[in-house]
């Protein structure tokens, strides 16, 4: 029987999650929040809640003995990552056999290690990707809900210009102009005015001061200050962190039970718990919530899930790779670590393809311009239950990752050849490694919307059953998919609190 009942269970705090429970609450739904990492709100012995990149500890990364940081040398040296103490830390690298997929552990999810970046994608490619969906109703309300919800702002053009803090996005947008290619600024959630509060030496530096992919102590509206923070708000919400869901079962009376297992900080389970609820939404992200519903229907506890669950899941076809650039190009000893720039050559139907401009905050200049391509590649996997380890297998295969790589190869040629400059093949691990193709910082799909899912992401086979996260997007989605997967969230939850949910 289950231990304890709400109305409406969430399982994770990402996006999709943070959406669900903010739209319960405020409908007067009490809702339950299981989230498998920690409340990131309780400094350590330095005086501070997250470790920077430069100095990681215990914090980092999610038991773990040594960092995993996608670059893995510099100059060939192993310089970047550090021996740490195992310890629920705030970002995870999820190991499949050919592709490591990066996420945030902890209350807000990705949203506390993630680059701000708050992209809306092109209305064409989205209706090309959601061919369902009324894209003029997501870009009149909730693309723009999404933006306003989060907290989205813009830097000060004039500010960009003239600080040292983005003279790496200078050189990089001179480097793709010089081949003729497009850049445009991109919108963030960092707040701008304390990044430049920052600068100005009035502020802790946090951007400014070699903090994000382990988190940011200031400046940045992870999901915790907006969305989570008004969920708690409403009165009806509850989180409990340190708690992983495991199972899903439907009772005889068709309500939910979910099995969660309370971990400690060694990462044992010191507890196993169930949760009933009647509403049940899934936010665990692309694997998190692929891997609850593939292993569900493979145990038979939800047998009547459709063929379309762990299917369609792509990388939104990520590469980083590096430049290295010319003595006098110099890109600056001081890097600000959020993007605010991508080179935008998506209108190339031959070669679509999004860079954002990378910084690689050292603290001495290196003469590396970095990026994270976004390639339009059309290639998916699927996940598969795999019974001896209790968890999903990804069939990903490296021939896939080589499409991302060569549509990322051909514009990065482009602007190599009009600048005279070359690759750096120091970064990536192995010698004479130039992209690196073998993680992906935006994972998408699993249970895609429509094909899963109903139009507005329930599940199909069973009723009051949902997904609210990045699983639902289609593998690609052309751009930083936060505010895609924010959006879309918004407009599940508007369709099923008028339709599903009876006083
Ligand atoms: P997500 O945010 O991953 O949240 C899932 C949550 O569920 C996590 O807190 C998990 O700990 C939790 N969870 C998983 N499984 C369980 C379980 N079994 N039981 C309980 N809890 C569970 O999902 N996107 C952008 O748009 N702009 C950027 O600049 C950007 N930069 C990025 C940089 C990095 C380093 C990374 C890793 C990602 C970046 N992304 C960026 C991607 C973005 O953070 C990601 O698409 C979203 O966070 C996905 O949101 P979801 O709601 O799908």
């Amino acid at each position: 029987a289950a231990v304890d009942n709400s109305p409406a269970i969430v399982i994770g705090s990402g996006y999709g999650a943070a959406v669900a429970a903010l739209r319960l609450g405020q409908a007067g739904i009490r809702t339950l929040v299981i989230e498998m990492g920690r409340l990131w709100n309780t400094p350590g012995p330095d005086g501070k809640v997250f470790c920077s990149t430069a100095a990681p500890d215990k914090r980092s990364m999610w038991f773990r003995t040594r960092t995993e940081a996608p670059l893995a040398t510099f100059l060939w040296l192993d310089v970047v990552n550090k021996d740490i103490d195992s310890y629920p830390g705030v970002l995870d690298r999820v190991r499949f056999a050919n592709m490591s997929v990066y996420v945030g552990r902890g209350v807000g999810g990705g949203s506390l290690v993630n680059g701000s970046m708050a992209v809306t994608p092109l209305q064409s490619y989205f209706a090309e990707q959601f061919p369902t969906v009324d894209t003029a109703e997501m870009y009149s309300t909730y693309f723009p809900r999404a933006r306003s919800m989060l907290g989205v702002n813009s830097i000060d053009p004039a500010w960009f210009e003239s600080t040292e803090w983005y003279r790496f996005t200078r050189i990089s947008r001179k480097h793709a102009q010089n081949a003729g290619l497009k850049t445009t600024f991109v919108p963030s959630v960092y707040d701008f005015g304390y990044m430049q509060r920052e600068a100005a030496g009035t502020a802790t530096k946090s951007a400014l001061g070699q903090e994000v992919i382990y988190g940011n102590n200031h400046g940045k509206r992870s999901l915790d200050k907006t969305y989570l923070a008004s969920a708690l708000g409403t009165g009806n919400v509850t989180i409990h962190t340190m708690e992983r869901a495991r199972g899903i079962r439907r009772a005889s009376d068709g309500t939910y039970v979910v099995t969660v297992d309370r971990i400690d900080d060694t990462g044992a389970v010191v507890e196993t718990k169930e949760y009933g609820c009647t509403y049940l939404f899934l936010g665990a992200g692309s694997v998190g919530t692929t891997e609850l519903l593939v292993r569900a229907r493979a145990k038979g506890t939800l047998p009547a899930l459709d063929a379309g669950v762990g299917a369609g899941w792509g990388t939104n076809g990520n590469v980083m790779l590096g430049r290295a650039n010319h003595l006098w190009d110099t890109v600056g000893e001081n890097q600000s670590t959020m993007p605010v720039m991508g080179i935008d050559d998506w209108a190339n139907t031959s070669n679509p393809v999004f860079a954002e401009i990378a910084p690689l905050p050292t603290g001495l200049e290196h003469w590396v311009s970095l990026y994270l391509a976004l390639t339009k590649n059309p290639e998916r996997a699927s996940f598969t239950y795999d019974s001896a380890t209790d968890s999903v297998k990804l069939g990903w295969s490296a021939a896939q990752s080589a499409v991302s790589v060569s549509m990322a190869k051909k514009l990065f040629d482009r602007i190599n050849s009009a600048n005279s400059t070359i690759y750096r093949y120091d970064l990536f691990g192995s010698s004479n490694k130039v992209f690196a193709d073998d993680f992906t910082y935006h994972p998408l799909g699993g249970c895609v919307l429509g094909k899963a899912t109903d139009n507005y992401g329930r599940v199909k086979g069973y009723s009051k059953l949902y997904v609210t996260d990045g699983s639902l997007v289609p593998g690609s989605i052309g751009v930083n998919p936060f505010v895609t997967i924010t959006a879309l969230a918004e407009r599940t939850m508007a369709r099923v609190l008028v339709e599903d949910t009876a006083p």
